[in-house]
């Protein structure tokens, strides 16, 4: 017979704590992300989203050049995939978490990954990771850094 000791009821507290943030973030987003069939990195990256909460509708694309110029992604800001929360894009290896910030600025058109950083969601190479920024493009065609990750 075990009584709870002080470090096992610091330990449940802190489970509650994670329930807790695990039961917000698992709130759906929906997302459709639009990818080539043959794009192994964008389906990584999928599964980034799905395990940060998000459902994702999966679009297979012929011509990923014709979907981001309808998409309204400018050519310098383009990756692979591209995603499309409320109408807006998300472009590339972006993290979940400005994925999620990306609804509280009305102001911007997009969001965008430039390339295919190594160590971006999706594109892990062990502990590796090239330096990349996360840019924000606003309605007004100006661009903003919204996160910037170093290399390690
Ligand atoms: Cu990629």
């Amino acid at each position: 017979m075990h009584f709870p000791t002080r470090k096992t009821l610091r330990i449940a507290a802190l489970s509650t704590l994670l329930f807790s943030a695990v039961g917000q973030a698992a709130e759906p987003v929906v997302i459709d992300v639009h990818r080539d069939a043959n794009c192994g990195c964008c389906k990584d990256w999928i599964k980034h989203l799905e395990s940060n909460g998000f459902t994702v509708r999966d679009h297979v694309e012929r011509d990923m050049v014709a979907v981001k110029q309808r998409l309204g992604v400018p050519p310098r800001l383009a990756s692979c995939h591209t995603g499309v929360i409320d109408g807006r894009f998300v472009e590339g290896h972006v993290p979940a978490a400005q994925v999620l910030e990306l609804r509280k600025r009305p102001d911007l058109a997009g969001l965008a990954v430039p390339g295919m950083p190594m160590g971006s969601p999706g594109m892990e190479m062990g502990d590796h990771r090239d330096a990349y920024q996360v840019i924000g493009l606003r309605k007004t065609g100006a661009e903003q850094v919204i996160a910037d990750y170093p290399a390690h």
